[in-house]
């Protein structure tokens, strides 16, 4: 590689230098060696949300007295759980020439925060309920607001899921969190025109894009794996099944 630019910005304008912070230091430092060494392709799916937005809201009017609030992010590690399980080498991580597949279900979800991006884990996460799961983001997105996460609070993770949708967005490319081999990025559901085979009817559609290291997981596994989420997203009585 040829070495970084080194320019005398002053030259050009007034200038501020701030120094990054540990986070951002350490998010550099594992972002820039994914992005360099994962052969990763990120692949695009819509759910049809329109039904599972609505029992999330007539289940938090119905649930108003218990304090927590159930979230999108909950239905998601739900589904990603479900989806894990049918296709274990997203649950998985590579050793030299070995794939290391895990029987556990440890969900990193990314968070946002003023220092900068923290992925607090949640472990276990197939033994858990909606409730649970809403209750314990929102307990670990709070802590990672006040720097308050303990080291084995961001560690463990087995699949990763960025979700952007309460900020905006429509689909973006995550960089996968190695040593994991996928990460679920999410962006803001939004009422489309769905074409139903007589006429067009709008419905709440959730754009999803899947980043997957192509050293594990091929394109066609990745889309089984992306049309299975949006179909537990469209109809969760599949999750039962
Ligand atoms: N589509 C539309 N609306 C959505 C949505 C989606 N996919 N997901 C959440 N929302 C809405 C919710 O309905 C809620 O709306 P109301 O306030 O009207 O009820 C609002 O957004 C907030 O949602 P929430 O309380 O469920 O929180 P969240 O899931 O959006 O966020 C967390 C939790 C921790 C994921 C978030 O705070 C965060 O940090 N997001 C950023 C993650 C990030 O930076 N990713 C990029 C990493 S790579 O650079």
């Amino acid at each position: 590689l040829i070495p970084w630019p080194k320019v005398d910005f002053t030259k050009f304008g007034e200038i501020e230098r701030q120094p990054l912070n540990r986070i951002k230091k350490l998010t550099a430092a594992n972002l820039g060696r994914n992005w360099v060494m994962i052969p990763a392709v990120t692949y695009h799916e819509d759910a049809d949300i329109t039904d599972l937005e609505e029992f999330r809201v007539l289940t938090n009017k119905e649930n108003e007295k218990k304090g927590v609030k159930i979230t999108m992010l909950a239905f998601l590690m739900k589904a990603a759980v479900a989806a894990l399980k049918k296709y274990p080498e997203f649950n998985s991580s590579l050793d030299g020439d070995d794939l290391i597949l895990k029987k556990y279900f440890n969900i990193g979800f990314a968070a946002d925060t003023p220092t900068g991006l923290v992925v607090p884990v949640i472990k276990d996460a197939d033994k858990k309920g909606i409730f649970e799961l809403a209750k314990e983001t929102s307990d670990l997105a709070a802590l990672a607001r006040d720097g308050k996460l303990k080291p084995d609070q961001m560690q463990g993770a087995s699949f990763t899921i960025s979700s952007l949708g309460g900020i905006g967005g429509t689909y973006f490319s995550p960089i996968v969190n190695a040593p994991e081999v996928a990460i679920m990025g999410v962006s803001k559901a939004a009422m489309k025109p769905v074409w139903d085979g007589k006429q067009f009817v709008p419905r709440l559609i959730c754009p999803l894009s899947l980043s997957a290291d192509h050293r594990v997981i091929d394109g066609a596994l990745a889309t089984r794996f992306n049309v299975y989420i949006a179909q537990l997203l469209a109809d969760f009585r599949r999750a039962s099944l």
